[in-house]
């Protein structure tokens, strides 16, 4: 890994060793806490939670990206994150990140003190690379087949590890061709994102050729359909599943690990950080 720190507005975030952000879907759809912090007050009691069990990082998002979730329009997405953003910080010291692929969202985002941008859709969306560059912010970079409605709809690849690591490497030109900074750029191979559980499972063994493209690597994996289906578990009996998953991605070099279950994984990393 090249980037060992990066400035997340007026915070830094070191990456020596991986870190956890931590999840907060503040959505009425969301697929694994199903709208559960939809409210300013209930979603702050769980940053803070997450915060002193140890996430680095909270990853805010209004729009859900599970396959068939309804679509949500600007003025709804700002209304469920913006209160949500301020309010964490008022109250936390932390970094915030906002899932979104909205170029308004992540300008007022940032405007309230967001520190990164998370975009499933790698910037493609419309203004969406000038307004991260405006921002400033940090970006991650996600590689996703198709969109979230019909992404699962028998995804092909003739060689997923290459055509992902194709795609990636053009967002990044991208995002340096509009004069986003190289320290300020995240990879992220999106799991579970138009890939089966063939394809999964083959990028899951390659993320070192990702490292290899020397930005920092996001790995998102909890509580994903690729644990249901190998365990045959359902999504509030995948935690044994998505440890196994934020060890192996840490073994790997993986640099920030996205989790709904902050505290079991931070315990899994440091073990895996004393021993590995
Ligand atoms: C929003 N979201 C859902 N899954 C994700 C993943 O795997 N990576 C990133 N960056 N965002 C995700």
């Amino acid at each position: 890994m090249t980037n060992n720190l990066i400035r997340c507005a007026d915070r830094e975030l070191s990456l020596g060793s991986p870190v956890v952000m931590g999840i907060l879907n503040v959505t009425p759809d969301s697929f694994s806490d199903g709208g559960l912090f939809s409210n300013s007050e209930k979603a702050l009691r769980q940053a803070e939670k997450m915060l002193a069990d140890g996430a680095l990082i909270i990853d805010i998002g209004g729009e859900s990206t599970r396959p068939g979730a309804k679509l949500v329009s600007e003025s709804e997405e700002l209304d469920r994150v913006l209160p949500i953003i301020e309010k964490i910080h008022q109250e936390l010291d932390v970094i915030t990140s906002i899932d979104t692929s909205k170029a308004i969202v992540m300008k007022e985002a940032a405007r309230a003190g967001c520190g990164m941008i998370n975009d499933v859709m790698a910037l493609r969306g419309d203004g969406a690379l000038e307004a991260a560059q405006q921002t400033g912010l940090p970006v991650c970079l996600m590689h996703m087949k198709g969109e979230p409605r019909t992404m699962q709809s028998e995804p092909q690849y003739d060689d997923v590890v290459f055509e992902v690591k194709d795609f990636l490497t053009q967002r990044i030109e991208q995002c340096l061709a509009q004069g986003i900074k190289k320290e300020q750029i995240i990879i992220d191979p999106g799991f579970g994102f138009g890939k089966t559980l063939a394809h999964n499972i083959t990028l899951f063994k390659h993320i070192d050729v990702l490292t290899e493209l020397g930005f920092p690597v996001l790995v998102g994996a909890s509580r994903k359909s690729m644990i249901g289906q190998i365990t045959d578990r359902n999504i509030e009996d995948r935690l044994a599943g998505s440890l196994a998953l934020a060890t192996l991605a840490a073994i790997n070099a993986a640099a920030i690990i996205r989790v709904h279950d902050v505290a079991e994984t931070v315990d899994a990393l440091k073990i895996t950080h004393a021993l590995a």
